[in-house]
Order: C-alpha cells, then structure tokens, then sequence
C-alpha cells in the first residue's frame, strides 16, 4: 500500500530530496548545475519551513481555542543564532537532511554557513532571550516573544592594525527566509505632542493624547519551535513604518525631499540596535525604540485578549508579562495609559491589572548601567506617560508615607524620579512598582539586589523577589555545537538527555572508565584541531592542539577583567624571558569580544591583547610554548565552533560585578573547566561541579566591598609584588607598542592610579591559581575526570529548568499540547 506524503510536511528522504529540489528550481529559480551555496541554502531554509508552519498554524489555533494564559517576553534584544540547523534539530530532521543533501553530493555544514547570523543583541541579555524562547516551545508554554526588528544588528567587528573597527551588519540584504510579515496586523504608535482633557458622556474628567506624528508599527513573525515538540510560537518583532509611504501634497508641490521625509524618519526608529552592553544609551532614539516596540506589543495583546473577551477585567489570568530589563519598562505607563485612556478603565482596576501582569528581571548590579531618562525628554516624546508616571508615583509615595512616616530619605530612594538638577525617571523604580515580582538571574545577584541595588523596595515588599538562575539551551549549546560529544551521548542513554539534562548523570560512573576517558579526550582533541584549523585560515596563526586551549569570549568590559588575562600572559612571557629554557605547560590563550564603539578603554584592551600577542607570538625564546588568539567579530555561531573545543574557560570577573554569566555555563556544559571569581553563576556552577573541579581565586563580593570601604591602594600591589611590577613595567616602557610609551598609559594608569575592578589586589592569587590549572593539565587522566563531572553536572544550568521555576513562581501558567491532527 502506497503513502504519498505532502510535500511540504513529508518527513521521508525521497519526499525530503523532492521538495529541496523542487524549492530549488520553483523558489530560486535555479537548476541545479547553476546553484550557488547560497542558493542551496535559501532552498533548505524553505523545506525547513514549510515543515514548521503547519504546527506553527495548529500552535495558533490552539492557543485561541484554549485561551490559556499566555507568556508575553518583551525584549529590546533577541539574539538568536542562524536558524537553519537549530529548526532541523528541534523538528528531528537534522540527520535525515544530513544524508539526503550527501546523496545529491551536498555538503550540510557548508550549507549552513551560508545563513548570515543575526545580531539582534548585544550579549548575554539578548542570548538569554533566544535560549528562553527555546525553552518555552520545548516546555509546550504558549508564549510570545516580543521585540524590534532592527535593520542592522550589532556591528561586525574586524580587526585592523590590532584594532576594533566596526562595520554595519546589513543582515537582510539577501531577504530572510524565517520570517512572515503580517501588514494586515499593523498598529499605529503614537510620538510627541501634548495632551488635553475633556469630559465623557457620563461626565467624567478624561485625558486625550493629541500626538505631533504616528508610526506604523508592522509585525514580523519568526516561527520559534520546541525540540520534539509541535508547538511552534512566534517571535513578533516589529518594523517601524511612516503611516503614510509619501506625503502627496509636498510631492505634488515639487517638494520631493520634504514628500519622503517622513517615511525615513519614521523608519529610523527600528534602523539599529544601539551596541552597548551594560551601559545605557540615555538617547532620544533610544526611548523611542523602547516606546515603539512596547506599545505595539501591548496593543497587540489587547486586541488579542478583546477578541475573545468582552473586556479587559481578566487581562491579568490571560497574559504574563516579563520585562526583560529596564528597557521595556514604560509598558507599566503604556499598559495603563491604554487600560485608561483607549479601554475606559478606572485608574484602580487598571492598576491591579496591571501590576499583576508585569513582573521585571534585572539583570546588572552595575549602578551606572540602571536606565535614567530625563524628565524633559519624556514631556516632549511621551507627555501622557509622564503625567501618569507622576500619578502613580504620588500614589505609590502616599502608600510609603502611611507605611513609614516620617522618613523622607526612604522616600527620596523609593521615588520613582530623582530630584536632581536635571530631574530622571529611575526605569529601575518604575519597573519595581509596576510589577509583582522582581528577580535577579543567579542566586550572588538576587541576593546583592536585594542588599543593595533594590534594598529599599526588598523591605517593602521581600516577597516580591525572586531567584531565578539563568541557564542555557542544550540543544544549540550540546547537541548543534558538539555533534561528536551529543553522539557519545546517544550512544550511552539514547537522547532523552535532550528534555532533561539530569540524566546525563547516569554516566557519572564511566569516569573510572578509561576507555570512556579515551573517548572524551579524543572527541576534545578533534574539536580542538578544528578550531585550530580556523584560527589559521581566518588569523594565519598556528597553534599547538596540545596546549592548553585557554579562553576569555564575552563583551569586552572592564569589569569582566580581559586585561587581567593579558597580565598573567606577560607574566609567563617574562618568565620565559628570564629563562627560556623554563619548563612550562604550553597555552593557546583565545580572546574573542565587541567593545561598544564609544568605550575608549575596552577597544584599548583589544588593540593591547593584540599587541601582546604579536610579540609573544613571534618571540624565538617563546618557540611556540605560547600563542595568543584574538578571534573578530565573536557572535552566536563563533561560540558554537569555541566552547567545544576549550579546555579553560576564564570567568574572572571581579565579585559582585557578573550579574550571573552565560557562556560560563555553555563552557562547562561542553568539558572545559572552570578558573573562575566567586560571581554571578560561577558560584553555582562550582557547587554543581563540585569545588574539588573547579579552579577558584580571587576575593570575595564582601571583601571587594571591605577593601574598598576601608581604602584601596593599587600602588601597594604594584610596589610590594615583584612579579607584577616587572609586568606593568613591561607595558609601560612600549615594549609591546614600537617603543611609544603613551598608547598603553591609559591602562596603566587606570590600574595604578584607580583599579576600580580590583585587578591589582586579584593579580597574585590569579597567576597562583594559573599554576594549579598548569600542574592539573599534566596529569590527563585526572583532567579527563574533572572535565566530565562539569559535562555531567550541568542540568541546573539547562534553560529548560530556568523556564520551568518562572512558569510556577512568577507566570503562573501551564503547558498546552499541540495536536497536529485535530
Ligand atoms: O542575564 C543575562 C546576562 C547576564 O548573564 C550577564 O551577567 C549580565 O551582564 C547581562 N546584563 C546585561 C545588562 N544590560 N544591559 N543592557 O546585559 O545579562
């Protein structure tokens, strides 16, 4: 009995072969013997998606038939990877591709490179966002995430004469295959003017918002879906669009610059992501970005809700939503200033809705890195929200005065604007009193904000806050990135693994097993040798696969401590330089990282690690025993080809600074061990791990603070340690910069004179630390046990449990099965 499959939803390798050529010929327009890879490729991506979009339609359906309670994300950042090899895995089709596209004598992974990888983020935050979306479909939650659809992402990084030069990422260029718009779904956002007040019918005193221009709002949907799962949801990113394409009159009357004026200024708004990571960007634009891409969202969910429902008094059982951050905080004016003004609400119930829909993750200890707007700059872009800012400030204040009389200072700290000479909105405040749970993203974190950052609304309201540590993907961070250790896997427990990451402990006792030890390194070693292919064909460096592959990938930030990395190597250099004949273990040190452009001493940092390894790499006295790696323009896909193949990973942030770290855990998950500062997740990474495999150092968050409190002298360090002095000394003279003394003074002179992060005090106990991790390597029986513990260990850090704890303690929401038959 013959089956004949659709072609669009087949999942058999004839029907597979069928419908990839058949996109090819009908969808590029190609034949096969013209095809480029590119063209190759956009034909994959549409087999891809043809299979997603019916469960992505069945996911719809069955979310409006179930109306469940729904899981809103609101992101200014969604960095989500290439997309190709991520759907194939999570609709089970990866290995089936693999072999029809060798039986047409096609290569996948060339394939695969051919997507361009889209930069919608800066970093973790926006990382953390892809991961949770992930997870979400996995878990079978109904969600949506919500976001901007920036025309160019982050920039590329190149690096030239060993410094950072920025290029625009013009990812769209070539179209983009993953997503749907939807114009007939569009909304208006409002910008600018003034308001007026009038009464209604029934009398009552209302506020009218007349607006100085409208923005068109489209939405573009990417289909997100889980691994094994049918639930496919959408991510809803929105284009900013003029209302009206061209302005006819001004046309009409020749003036033609003034006839498209509009469209491009409109369009502006979702044109870049602003390329800063744990600083604000504190700009006009900026604000409407946020603004644009909230209000869209959020009538969007209105009109949701109201299709269904005939008001909105149960909004708060429907939807969940998370602030990602402060910067989609405004939604807590927007939300009511649409339950008020546009759905006719009174300010009571709206505001029980309302706090009992938002909750907001904070994700930075960093007080500089809070967001502040200027009170003149909400009056002239968003007035209505900043007469209700003010309303629910004064409420909420009357509340605190009733509660705490008498005690202007808590409410000085409380309010939601600072009283400075410019007057601000603390988007932190605001987020805290418009939501009814408040989380930081590892356990150090939540619990500093609750000592510090937020320590006045953490006694207001303790059981507002939560924990919530961050976690990871396995399945792009395991099973896409590492194919040969996921196999190994499969071969010992099949691929359940996959949904549930604590059965990967089951293999714990293989440890002993020294065939199984064999394997592990082997698998390492062949990751190894082909990140050390690329770093030859993209850097033209040779490294030695036997060296320790030792590695710092992550934002560049002086917080995160790159340079004390590049102290411990030309600590090494000067030893080998004293005496070249010194037994030491042999290092590959890997940099990979984006400065904001505007951050003078990150890309500083850059052009210094570059500098140093020029000379380290050339040094006859070196002969190879060191190399020093910097890889451009590090991204989602580079750290796919990166983790596997490491065997340190370097999380050597100064405590108290890392609100948890991601790439900590995707290092770990993949065998690399930890030299790690006690911050951010790394704390619980050792606890999971076990602190006998994991390499610690470094002062803790209560003593940085001490030491500070108590006067901090960097001088001292630089004066009494030898060692370090002849380090610092060896930057100073231009060694590293032809002979000018003046180009590295800045980084000199910030750890001489200032050392806010601490370096100087962490340099001896770093570089004793590096000694351990040396003399560990040698023994590589006993470095193959630790590996595997931290492989094994790692199910805390699986996005999946992370997206579990939110689903129960902060969304209250439950999964729904999609049933493609129905
Ligand atoms: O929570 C995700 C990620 C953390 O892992 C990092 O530790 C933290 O630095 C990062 N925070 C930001 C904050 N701000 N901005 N923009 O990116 O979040």
């Amino acid at each position: 009995n013959i089956q004949i499959e659709d072609d669009r939803t087949g999942m058999s390798p004839d029907t597979l072969k069928r419908a990839f050529l058949d996109n090819l010929f009908y969808i590029q327009g190609i034949a096969q013997e013209q095809a480029a890879p590119y063209d190759y490729y956009l034909a994959l991506a549409y087999t891809v998606r043809d299979r997603l979009l019916h469960r992505f339609i069945k996911t719809v359906e069955t979310y409006k038939k179930r109306q469940e309670k729904l899981v809103c994300y609101l992101s200014a950042e969604f960095l989500m990877g290439r997309y190709l090899g991520n759907n194939m895995v999570n609709l089970g089709m990866y290995e089936e591709m693999r072999s029809t596209l060798a039986d047409l004598g096609l290569d996948i992974d060339e394939i695969l490179e051919q997507e361009p990888d889209p930069g919608l983020g800066n970093g973790g935050l926006g990382r953390l966002a892809a991961c949770f979306l992930d997870s979400l479909a996995s878990l079978e939650i109904p969600a949506i995430g919500y976001g901007i659809r920036y025309e160019f992402g982050i920039f590329y990084q190149v690096i030239k004469d060993g410094w950072q030069v920025e290029i625009p990422d013009n990812w769209l260029r070539f179209g983009n295959p993953w997503e749907l718009p939807r114009p007939n779904e569009s909304v208006e956002v409002k910008l600018g003017g003034f308001t007026e007040t009038y009464h209604d019918d029934k009398g009552n005193l209302k506020v009218h918002w007349v607006p100085e221009r409208t923005i068109l709002a489209v939405p573009y949907d990417t289909p997100v879906p889980g691994y094994k799962t049918n639930t496919v949801n959408p991510l809803r990113l929105w284009k900013a669009e003029a209302s009206e394409t061209f302005n006819f009159e001004a046309f009409n009357a020749g003036q033609y610059d003034r006839a498209v004026a509009e469209k491009i200024d409109a369009e502006t708004i979702s044109k870049v992501l602003y390329p800063n990571d744990n600083t604000p960007a504190g700009r006009e634009l900026r604000l409407a970005q946020q603004y644009f891409f909230v209000s869209a969202s959020l009538q969007d969910l209105i009109r949701i809700h109201l299709r269904t429902h005939n008001n909105l008094d149960d909004f708060h059982e429907k939807a969940a939503i998370q602030l990602n951050d402060t910067h989609p905080a405004v939604a807590v004016a927007e939300l009511m200033r649409l339950l008020v003004d546009e759905h006719g609400l009174d300010w009571a119930k709206a505001w029980n809705i309302t706090q009992k829909t938002l909750a907001y993750t904070n994700h930075t200890l960093m007080p500089e890195a809070l967001e502040r707007w200027s009170v003149s700059l909400f009056e002239k872009l968003l007035p209505r929200h900043l007469e209700i800012i003010g309303l629910i400030n004064f409420f909420f204040l009357e509340d605190v005065r009733t509660w705490f009389p008498e005690n202007d200072e808590l409410v000085g700290k409380l309010s939601i604007f600072e009283e400075l000479v410019h007057k601000q909105i603390r988007m932190a405040n605001l987020a805290c009193v418009g939501s009814h749970a408040i989380n930081g993203v590892a356990a150090l974190h939540s619990d500093l904000l609750k000592k510090d950052t937020l320590r006045e609304f953490a006694l207001l309201w303790p059981d507002k806050f939560f924990n919530k540590t961050n976690g990871v993907t396995p399945r792009r961070w395991i099973l896409l990135s590492n194919p040969k250790l996921s196999a190994l896997y499969h071969e010992k427990i099949g691929d359940g693994w996959l949904k549930d990451l604590n059965l990967l402990r089951q293999l714990e006792g293989y440890v002993e097993d020294s065939e199984f030890r064999r394997r592990w390194r082997d698998i390492k070693q062949d990751n190894k040798q082909s990140l050390a292919t690329y770093i030859l064909k993209t850097r033209n460096i040779e490294v030695d696969v036997n060296s320790i592959f030792d590695v710092q990938v992550k934002r560049i930030h002086e917080y995160k401590r790159q340079h004390l990395a590049v102290l411990h190597i030309i600590t090494l250099y000067n030893r080998i330089k004293q005496n070249p004949n010194l037994d030491i273990v042999p290092r590959t040190f890997i940099f990979g990282g984006k400065a904001a452009p505007g951050y003078f001493m990150a890309k500083l940092i850059i052009k210094l690690i570059n500098s140093v390894a020029d000379v380290v790499n050339k040094d006859p006295d070196v002969r190879g025993r060191l190399k020093v790696v910097f890889l451009p323009n590090f991204n989602v896909s580079l750290g796919q080809r990166i983790y596997p193949a490491a065997d340190l990973s370097e999380q050597i942030s100064t405590a108290g600074k890392e609100a948890s770290g991601t790439g900590n855990m995707k290092f770990a998950m993949n065998g690399s061990l930890t030299i790690g500062t006690l911050d951010g997740a790394n704390i619980e990474i050792r606890e999971e791990a076990g602190f006998e495999n994991f390499f610690l150092f470094g002062l803790t968050a209560e003593e940085v603070y001490a030491l500070k409190r108590d006067g901090y002298d960097p001088m001292k360090y630089y004066l009494l340690n030898r060692e370090l002095k002849g380090v610092i000394d060896r930057i100073k003279s231009g060694y590293f910069s032809h002979g000018d003394r003046d180009l590295f003074q800045p980084i000199v002179d910030s750890l001489l004179y200032d050392d806010q992060y601490l370096l100087l005090a962490d340099y001896q106990a770093y570089i004793e630390c590096q000694e351990q991790v040396s003399k560990a390597y040698t023994d590589q029986e006993s470095w193959t046990r630790m590996s595997i513990l931290n492989a094994l260990r790692m199910a805390k850090f699986s996005s999946d449990r992370t997206i579990w704890e939110y689903c129960q303690e902060i969304w209250n929401v439950k999964p729904v099965r999609i049933e493609l038959n129905d």
